[in-house]
């Protein structure tokens, strides 16, 4: 009885907690109005909390002469009070300077710019007139103000405007600014460097593109780097990022070749909508609207007082031509002792990445970085934050990739005054000092079957070899029978040569128009014992394009009598190279480079980017070493080894 009445107990009690289980479950189930979300859970301001940040990022629109507004993106030390600014102006995006939402400024900018971020400068990047974030309209490299630009601003006024405005409203500036960018953000500074505000105190263009005709972006002597197409619209077809332009194949060879011209190619894919493209194309030669905005000579005529810096890479695959011609035309007109060149081992742009090597070429540590934080930085410090310099900088820096150091030299000459001694095409193939033998040598050039530029398959988007392609083993092509190559003996003395060899080539053509290509090359000894992938390597030094029909002008193309010898004279990009005792120095002649450049038609039409197919004819070349013409290359040759001068 006793257990029945417990047992009666117990059931009694779970019952009573299930019931008041059950009330509670049905409060809980209540439906609150603080749960519900009728708008949107993106709030309309995000403030980042930057309690533990070690800079303060502001964004502005500053406000040009004209009334338009550019886009800035300002990082400032927190806590700075005078300090220098260090001013980037670019048509890719200022915001996208500014890589990784970090605490620290070193971490928040990329690549070289970290070595710009210990707190020491306050970074500034702008968006030049209509990119990005910026107004205004924009138009390609800007021509400054004069004939073809009738508005009254540029991007010398826009970059004045900006460090005017700079200077009066950031207040923990000390007042002065330098400017620095590479490739379109070197033309910036080189823009800037026409009328400086008088508070920009230093300046250094990275690879400026300074004649998009002779020999940077847009074409090498009047050949066209259609590869160079993407850009169009990339740059141009839209005012943030554009697209590049699709492909139906993977190889880039087989796409411009099935396109025909470039100009087929450009039309095929909507380049007429492209204002640029239009401009650009009705202007194939050098005529006024070239050369009035060549820098080069724009600089001579407007030479600025401030400290500046010319950079370049000796195999800069995009402007190999700007920096060194900046600073040659400034020299010549009396301007040497504020201008500086300065020539590293690397590709395009990369003294603001780390360069361990360039592509099988390798030195002993990050030769962009030591630059930069050995000789960049402390010479900027030394005019915008007064230190001392250790040592002054020499008038010219040449890096020789062979005995792997910097060069210094007080008195580097100018193409133009060089001392150049003939290397002279020989009879079998050989190459010498001496004019030895007597004839010619000949090959069919079809422009159905162009030489490439790199090994095949070409893919579009492969920066690596993009950026190493002038460093290729040049052995891919050395069989082909449209490829001459000329080979001295083996070495038994160094040959050094410092400054611009000068490509002399006498040839004659079945056609009435023609390219020619010279590559200077090493030709390392067959075996290489520390790097066996190294043996037997045909490196270019210095190599260049030139569009036959420019042979006696640049402005007034001219066809060329079919079998009579003419002479192609060009100049090569700048070296500070020595042959080694047990290497052989090749000179390689072809008439193709695709499809970086475009092909030639090899028969005279008023404007190849428009050549129909039924232009594009097979021609005999025939390059002369004997009775009818001593082809060279003229090399820059000094005597000894080591040094500078
Ligand atoms: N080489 C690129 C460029 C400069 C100027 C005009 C067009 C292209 C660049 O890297 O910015």
């Amino acid at each position: 009885m006793k257990t029945a009445a417990l047992r009666s107990a117990l059931v009694s009690l779970v019952c009573l907690l299930s019931a008041a289980a059950f009330a509670a479950s049905q409060d809980s189930a209540k439906v609150t109005p603080d749960m519900i979300q009728t708008g949107s859970d993106i709030p309309a301001h995000w403030t980042q909390p930057q309690g533990n940040f070690d800079y303060v990022q502001r964004e502005v629109m500053i406000p040009m002469r004209d009334g338009v507004k550019l886009h800035t993106v300002i990082l400032i030390p927190k806590g700075a009070h005078d300090l220098p600014m260090l001013l980037e102006r670019t048509p890719y995006n200022a915001s996208g300077f500014v890589r990784e939402n970090s605490p620290h400024m070193a971490d928040a900018v990329w690549s070289g710019d970290k070595d710009w971020a210990d707190g020491s400068y306050i970074l500034v990047w702008q968006d030049i007139r209509g990119k990005y974030g910026s107004e205004g309209q924009y138009i390609m490299t800007r021509p400054p103000v004069g004939p073809l630009n009738p508005t009254k601003t540029d991007d010398t006024t826009d970059a004045w405007d900006t460090i005017d405005w700079l200077v009066k409203n950031i207040k923990e500036s000390n007042g002065k600014v330098g400017m620095i960018g590479s490739s379109y953000d070197g033309w910036t500074v080189a823009m800037a460097l026409l009328h400086p505000h008088p508070a920009l105190k230093v300046a250094a263009p990275e690879s400026p593109m300074i004649d998009g005709w002779m020999g940077d972006d847009w074409y090498h002597y009047g050949a066209l780097r259609q590869i160079n197409l993407d850009y169009f619209t990339e740059q141009s077809s839209v005012k943030g990022s554009g697209k590049p332009v699709p492909r139906e194949s993977y190889d880039d060879y087989t796409n411009f070749l099935e396109a025909g011209s470039a100009g087929d190619y450009a039309d095929a894919h909507g380049f007429k909508q492209i204002p640029w493209w239009n401009r650009f194309a009705a202007h194939p030669a050098y005529d006024a609207f070239w050369q009035l905005q060549a820098l080069d000579k724009l600089l001579a005529a407007h030479p600025s007082d401030v400290p500046t810096m010319w950079l370049q890479g000796l195999w800069d695959q995009e402007d190999i031509y700007g920096a060194v011609h900046a600073w040659e035309a400034l020299d010549k007109a009396g301007h040497s002792a504020n201008n500086h060149l300065v020539i590293g081992p690397w590709w395009h742009s990369q003294i603001n990445r780390s360069a361990w090597n360039l592509g099988p070429l390798k030195w002993p540590g990050d030769t962009a970085a030591q630059f930069r934080q050995r000789v960049m930085i402390p010479w900027f410090n030394h005019y915008l934050r007064d230190t001392a310099l250790a040592t002054p900088l020499p008038e010219a820096m040449i890096y020789n990739a062979v005995e792997q150091h910097w060069d210094n030299f007080n008195n580097w000459k100018p193409a133009s005054e060089q001392q150049l001694t003939p290397l002279y095409l020989q009879a079998n193939m050989g190459l010498g000092f001496e004019q030895a033998g007597s004839g010619d040598d000949s090959y069919i050039s079809d422009p159905a079957k162009p030489v490439s530029y790199l090994p095949r398959p070409i893919p579009v988007d492969n920066e690596d070899r993009w950026r190493t392609w002038l460093v290729q083993d040049q052995r891919f092509v050395v069989d082909r029978p449209d490829v001459l190559s000329y080979t001295t003996p083996v070495l038994t003395k160094t040959v050094w040569v410092q400054g611009a060899p000068i490509a002399d080539i006498l040839a004659k053509t079945t056609g009435t128009d023609g390219d020619f290509v010279v590559k200077l090359i090493d030709v390392y000894p067959g075996t290489d014992p520390t790097d066996p992938t190294m043996g037997g390597y045909e490196l270019p030094v210095s190599l260049d394009i030139f569009r036959g029909r420019y042979r006696k002008s640049f402005s007034d193309p001219s066809a060329i009598p079919a079998n009579v010898v003419q002479e192609y004279k060009f100049r090569l990009p700048t070296v500070n190279y020595e042959f080694k005792p047990g290497h052989r120095i090749m000179v390689q002649i072809q008439s193709t480079l695709f499809p970086l450049y475009d092909r030639n038609p090899q028969t005279y039409v008023p404007n190849i980017l428009f050549a129909k197919p039924s232009d594009y004819q097979k021609a005999t070349v025939t390059i002369e070493h004997g009775a009818e013409g001593h082809s060279a290359v003229l090399l820059p040759m000094v005597a000894g080894a080591g040094g500078g001068n």
